[in-house]
């Protein structure tokens, strides 16, 4: 029976209610025939039941599907004995032993425009099946513990689909006598669940390597892109073997099959995808050259190709057993592209970056109606479960198991890991136990705390030297506080890697109850707790949470002297950063409140004189220094003040300590400047990265102060710039200067790179940043750019993102019209491609921290968005959640 209804699954789902499936599909034969229209599907599924449990039906997944026929052992089905509708395929009574059932589905990929299932990005066919779109190519159990063999023949036109890509090694392929097609098989040996499954059909071309790995195999590589892009690859396949060869001498970890293959389309929802032998990109993440790419795009180039590469054994290897335990194979992959980047560039560089984009994100994720556990225990939508939380927190506490533990248990644990889950669907806590055997320590229980609490959680320390008895003890105390459905909560076990750093500035050795204090990290797992340090000679300052052991919000009285001695002296790189950070934050926070109350703000002529340090010291890495020079983000000054934020307050401080900046150092940021240019030909190492960095900080302090001549310098460097991070920089610099040079490079970038759509991307996002009234209108005009497209989720993020995004003060525009522009696109986009809509709604999440005309306004809207008919579930789910009240 063929039902054309469309029947709601159960929502929500819980993890509590995990079940086993009842059935198993040990193997998979699909033979897809493309068409850019009707695409036949047919599946051909082994299946048996999973153990011995009383007689179950066979309930298959779908969604938008149409059947066309479907027959078991090879014998068409009769219409009484099954339910097909376009979400479910159900038959009753299914015989209790193993049968083959054969499904065909018809599927049109040209309008898929949720980019979900089998799609047509541009002219090439591709698929997106993370977490649930295989269901939308054929009927099946669309669940990661359901893992299987696949075989998949592709047949296509052969002058509209010359290239066929499926995952696993190429069997055979050839033409379809008397027509015009050809046909590819593929065979992948592991098993895998659906949500890595792959095909890929269009007009592509390769660009082609080999690795030979540790054990001395050949493994061919390949980059597939559309023609004439060919010599954008390079900086991408390289990052691709140099992570092949850091995952074998970091982890031990070969790769496994006979090619790698990575597919580069135009149109994606995410980054990147890790199917089994066949990564789909992104082609923002593979592309690059000089003149396309800023030293940005290629680092991300490098570590998203990498994360997707590492995912072959935390991922496809070890798959995770429901989507609960997406963290498995996100956080500890993110945890190993974090540590790859940090071993290619400089690892204080990387991880102050990284804790930047993680308070600037995870953190007001945190703080607002989102939060959710790194291990989340109930979802309406997974794909709203693609979060920082889920990501960049599930990182920090894979790397708080290696404070806690050291490097070397640290790495007998993945060993373990491996071993013991090849082949199989894990759960965080099998995970977790490799560690606890791998170490034999006691505080994994609570540990798990960090998968299933949400919230950051906030220590307090007080210091006290006790000079006669040479003993220095710290007494701290955590709490978190309340997050949706969690309000209260149990103390976490708190790695934290400290250093007594003494008045000469060397660390003083740590001994703790007798001992030498192991990796120097004292492990707080009481609500309150003191350590008491002994044999210290001289009053230290503290440098606690070093490396950011931990991703807590650390509260501890220091002198601002001392945290400018710090800033000097400390031997933790991440901390001389971080201090300067407090330093400013605490500057900004009372000149925002200044500035609300219309008082006179002040400056800090201390902070100021321990930048100048800073800019003035060569032996620091340029990087850093840039890093340094950059205040809290308007996100962590928002975050820091808590509630009845005023954006513009935040921006006008954040402006002015940047303008002060400018000022005190005015000589040095313009010496500075001309020493950081480099006379020879781009290159995208991290060391030239990092001088192009510092000389375009310079050059942005320079025009922000006033100084003379600025913006001339702005405009000279635009204009003659011979790579594009040069050239980007000094637009945006100019950019923020409401000056004739501004338009008229802005109308020269687009002259120049009208027909290259990821670098129109960038020109889209610039404007849509530019922290000014008359930027909703410019972004609205915009959207009738012939540039734009909503079609295209890379356009989409780069227009409307940013302005949602990374334009604080106009998106939250005192009159609410920024709130209503986006609103009204997250409603245009909403039917065509919710996943994409439900992130841009994801803007809102901190609408309660505003001052009440703005939250008015806020909410006034975010009712609007609820109301409205016919939402998506991702959409919806989205919105109940930031109107919550809890
Ligand atoms: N697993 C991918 C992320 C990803 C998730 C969902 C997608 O569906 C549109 C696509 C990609 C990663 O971590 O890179
Ligand atoms: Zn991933």
């Amino acid at each position: 029976m063929i039902a054309v209804m469309r029947t709601e699954e159960p929502r929500p789902v819980r993890l509590q209610d995990y079940r086993p499936p009842d059935w198993l599909i040990d193997t998979v034969d699909l033979d897809v025939s493309l068409d850019p229209h009707a695409t036949t599907v047919r599946a051909k599924l082994k299946l048996s039941p999973n153990g011995a449990g009383p007689p179950a039906p066979l309930v298959l997944d779908g969604e938008d599907l149409k059947l066309t026929s479907l027959a078991l052992d090879g014998a068409p089905l009769l219409e009484a004995s099954y339910v097909a509708t376009p979400d479910r395929l159900t038959i009753a009574q299914p015989p209790q032993r193993s049968f083959t059932l054969e499904i065909e589905t018809l599927v049109d990929p040209t309008n898929n425009t949720q980019l979900m299932g089998l799609y047509r990005a541009g002219s090439t066919f591709c698929t997106q099946c993370e977490a649930e779109g295989f269901r939308r190519i054929t009927y099946f159990l669309d669940r990661p513990d359901v893992m299987a063999v696949y075989t998949t023949r592709i047949e296509a036109d052969k002058n509209e689909a010359p290239v066929l890509l499926a995952n696993g090694n190429l069997i055979a392929q050839g033409d379809v006598p008397g027509t015009a097609r050809h046909f590819a098989i593929w065979r992948d040996p592991f098993p895998k669940p659906s949500y890595l499954f792959a095909l890929v059909g269009g007009r592509l071309a390769c660009v082609a390597d080999t690795f030979t790995t540790m054990s001395g195999r050949s493994v061919a590589l390949r980059i597939y892109v559309e023609p004439g892009k060919e010599d954008r690859c390079a900086y991408a396949m390289d990052s691709l073997k140099r992570a092949m060869r850091w995952d074998e001498e970091t982890f031990g970890r070969e790769y496994d099959l006979d090619i790698f293959m990575i597919v580069a389309v135009s149109a994606f929802n995410m980054g990147a995808m890790e199917n089994k032998g066949l990564n789909i990109f992104n082609d923002k993440y593979v592309l690059a050259s000089p003149a396309s790419a800023t030293d940005t795009d290629y680092a991300s180039i490098e570590a998203v190709i990498a994360h997707e590469y590492f995912h072959n054994w935390t991922g496809d290897r070890i798959t995770c057993r429901d989507w609960f335990q997406l963290c498995l194979k996100e956080g500890l992959t993110v945890f190993r592209d974090q540590e790859f980047s940090a071993d290619q560039r400089s690892r204080a560089v990387e991880r102050i970056s990284d804790v930047r984009g993680l308070r600037s994100h995870q953190f007001v994720e945190d703080a607002g109606p989102l939060a959710h556990p790194v291990r989340p225990e109930i979802y309406h939508e997974i794909n709203n479960f693609y979060t920082s939380t889920v990501y960049e927190k599930g990182a920090e506490v894979v790397r708080m198991i290696r404070a806690l533990i050291g490097p070397e248990l640290f790495r007998k644990g993945m060993d373990l890991y491996f071993a013991r889950h090849d082949g199989e669907a894990a759960t965080v806590e099998q995970f977790v136990q490799c560690f606890a055997d791998a170490s034999g320590r006691d505080f994994f229980p609570q540990f798990m705390r960090w998968y299933s609490q949400s919230g950051t959680p906030e220590v307090k320390v007080a210091a006290h030297y006790d000079a006669a008895a040479r003993t220095y003890r710290l007494d701290m105390s955590q709490s978190i506080p309340p997050t949706p459905g969690q309000p209260t909560k149990q103390p976490m076990v708190i790695p934290l890697a400290i250093g007594l750093v003494g008045p000469d500035g060397a660390d003083q050795p740590l001994v703790l109850d007798g001992r030498p204090l192991e990796h120097d990290v004292v492990v707080l797992r009481q609500p309150a707790q003191s350590f008491i340090f002994s044999e210290i000679t001289q009053r230290p300052i503290p440098s606690l949470n070093r490396g950011f052991s931990a991703p807590i919000k650390l509260s501890v009285p220091i002198a601002p002297d001392d945290l400018r001695f710090l800033a000097a002296h400390d031997a933790d790189p991440f901390n001389r950063w971080q201090v300067l950070q407090m330093l400013a934050m605490t500057l900004l926070t009372g000149n925002v409140h200044a500035l609300r109350q219309s008082k006179p703000t002040r400056d800090d002529e201390g902070l100021l004189a321990a930048l100048g340090a800073i800019l003035a010291d060569r032996r620091l890495e340029p990087a850093f220094i840039a890093l340094t020079l950059a205040p809290p983000t308007e996100s962590d000054i928002a975050r820091e003040i808590g509630h009845d934020v005023d954006p513009d307050a935040v921006f006008a401080a954040r402006r002015a300590l940047r303008a002060a900046i400018g000022r005190a150092h005015h000589a040095a940021l313009a010496e500075t400047y001309g020493q950081m240019k480099d006379p020879g030909p781009y290159s995208p190492d991290a060391a030239s990265a990092g001088r192009r960095a510092l000389k375009n900080a310079c050059l942005d302090l320079l025009a922000i102060s006033g100084a003379d001549g600025a913006i001339a310098r702005a405009a000279a460097q635009y204009d003659t710039a011979d790579n594009m991070t040069d050239r980007m920089a000094a637009l945006e610099t100019l950019a923020a200067h409401d000056r004739s040079e501004r338009a008229a490079a802005l109308d020269d970038f687009y002259r120049r790179y009208a027909g290259d759509p990821l670098i129109i991307d960038k020109w889209l996002a610039l404007q849509a940043t530019i922290p000014e009234p008359a930027t909703l209108a410019r972004v609205r005009a915009l959207t009738a750019h012939p540039a734009f497209s909503m079609a295209n989720p890379n356009r989409v993020r780069a227009l409307i993102g940013a302005f949602a995004q990374g334009n604080h003060t106009q998106f939250n525009r005192a009159d609410g019209a920024g709130y209503d522009f986006v609103a009204d696109i997250v409603l245009e986009l909403d039917p065509k491609n919710p996943q994409v809509a439900a992130r841009l709604m994801g803007a809102f999440r901190s609408w309660r921290a505003l001052e009440p005309q703005r939250r008015q306004r806020a909410v006034t809207t975010l009712r609007r968005v609820a109301d409205a008919p016919a939402l998506s579930r991702d959409v919806h789910d989205i919105v109940a959640r930031i109107l919550a009240e809890n």
